[in-house]
């Protein structure tokens, strides 16, 4: 079905969603008119847009609604505006399910949503169907309504969906839910049921069974469960355990060992189900193996970035919450060999919750941003030895000196990267940079 979107339509925020919504409006034969609180971007316009750049009111103008972006507090003065005008706001989930026919996947958590949503893309696309993915995970959801497709994967994040009404995704999740966005949500029951409302019109839901957040309040689909242990019924994904092997099986059918997951990690193998379980809906377990099989992962994910002396460097910038951070350090033994940077927005989230991951693992934690403190402190709980410093590149320097052969040092900084840099890819970049850097040097 083709929307019938307004002639005027306001595009509150004008980021990557904003941009994206201001071209789809202009492709749809719509007039976009653009609101933001920041100067002017240096990018395109769309022919014929309004705009009002810097502007710290709801300006005077006709508009039937207006595409709220995810990053704009629903407390801000142009959201207050737009409601003392009367002005609808929506979200761009909202238009894009106007717009688009094809099945759509939906996927949220606190962790993992950027991984499953590629996975799933990776092995729909792999088998030959056309699934473009983004949202959240980077190409906004209303550049992908102008692409065609065969399936839509879109992950979504807490903010998008407390923006959007409930619709009917062919398959949605909740991957799993462990604190974050303290700060914006207020707690932890309207962050979970911010991120539940996508079950809520699902045909089908997919629900982690290690995992009682994920399980929603109310729904109206089917649903497929995966898990850590054995599935539980036929449509059901889960771990069996054959001849000291561990095996991917979906209800009574073997479909991969684990050992051949492309992805190492326990907390990718949840992903590897939970990316099964959805990928399972549209196509066959040959199909689904290769896929599992054949994903090379995301940047800045848990990611080696050099092995030097001994020692390895890890890349986890993308560890913007204490669960991340969890599943990074439990890969470890419990042997005081990870050199730890971690710090920034903790956004917050109670660190305590840390404890019991850093218990025997850490030979040092070196703490930076504007949590810094927070860090110092937890590591004084648990009589662990830290150092606080002002940048990344002097947290990779006394990482360096402190690191012996067999040693990691690991970039998971359990905290959003806002406070100090453009994003966390930013983030990574510079901490590969520093460790390349650092190499180089020795080698000279
Ligand atoms: N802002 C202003 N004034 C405005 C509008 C925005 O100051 O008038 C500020 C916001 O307060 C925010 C920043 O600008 O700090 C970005 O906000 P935005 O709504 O313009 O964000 P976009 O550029 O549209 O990017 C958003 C997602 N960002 C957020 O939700 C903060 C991107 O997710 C997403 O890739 C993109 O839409 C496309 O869908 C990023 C993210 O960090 C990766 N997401 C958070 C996360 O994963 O934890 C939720
Ligand atoms: P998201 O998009 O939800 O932030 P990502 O796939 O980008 O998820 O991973 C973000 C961080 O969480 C990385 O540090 C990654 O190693 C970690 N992570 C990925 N999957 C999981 C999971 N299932 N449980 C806990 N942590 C995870």
């Amino acid at each position: 079905m083709m929307n019938a979107i307004p002639q005027k339509t306001a595009v509150v925020g004008f980021g990557v969603t904003g941009q994206a919504a201001a071209r789809f409006v202009s492709a749809t034969g719509g007039t976009p008119v653009i609101i933001d609180t920041r100067p002017q971007p240096q990018v395109e316009l769309p022919a014929g847009a309004q705009c009002f750049f810097e502007q710290r009111s709801w300006p005077d103008i006709q508009v039937a609604e207006g595409i709220l972006s995810p990053g704009l507090s629903l407390d801000s003065c142009l959201v207050r505006g737009a409601r003392a005008a009367g002005v609808k706001l929506i979200s761009d989930i909202d238009v894009f399910f106007r717009h688009v026919e094809a099945p759509v996947v939906g996927i949220t958590g606190t962790n993992g949503k950027s991984t499953v949503t590629s996975w799933v893309a990776h092995c729909l696309g792999r088998a030959g169907l056309n699934a473009p993915a983004g949202a959240n995970l980077g190409e906004a959801s209303l550049d992908l309504a102008l692409q065609a497709a065969d399936v839509y994967v879109l992950e979504l994040s807490s903010f998008q969906l407390e923006r959007s009404q409930h619709h009917n995704f062919r398959v949605a999740t909740v991957l799993n839910v462990s604190s974050d966005h303290l700060d914006q949500h207020g707690d932890m029951a309207a962050y979970a049921a911010a991120k539940q409302r996508i079950t809520r019109a699902a045909e089908i839901v997919v629900v982690n069974r290690d995992d009682a957040a994920s399980a929603p309040p109310e729904h109206s689909g089917r649903l497929v469960s995966f898990g850590t242990q054995p599935p539980v019924g036929d449509d059901d994904w889960g771990i069996v355990v054959d001849d000291d092997i561990r095996y991917l099986y979906r209800g009574a059918e073997r479909v991969l060992a684990v050992s051949d997951l492309s992805l190492s990690g326990e907390h990718n193998v949840d992903n590897a189900l939970a990316t099964a379980a959805i990928a399972s809906q549209f196509i066959s377990l040959e199909l689904i193996a290769l896929g599992l099989n054949s994903f090379s992962g995301l940047p800045h994910r848990f990611e080696q970035v050099a092995t030097h002396a001994g020692v390895t460097y890890i890349n986890d910038s993308k560890a913007t919450n204490v669960g991340a951070t969890v599943a990074a350090l439990s890969g470890f033994e419990r042997d005081g060999r990870v050199i730890l940077l971690a710090g920034g927005d903790a956004k917050g989230a109670d660190l305590g919750e840390l404890q019991d991951a850093l218990r025997g693992r850490i030979k040092c934690i070196v703490a930076l941003g504007k949590d810094a403190p927070a860090f110092v402190q937890l590591a004084a709980d648990l009589g662990l030895p830290c150092e606080r410093v002002d940048s990344l590149q002097q947290a990779v320097a006394r990482a360096v000196n402190t690191a012996t052969e067999g040693d990691t040092v690991l970039l998971s900084p359990a905290c959003a990267s806002l406070d100090m840099f453009a994003n966390y890819m930013q983030r990574g970049l510079e901490f590969r940079d520093a460790v390349l850097a650092h190499i180089e040097g020795e080698r000279l």
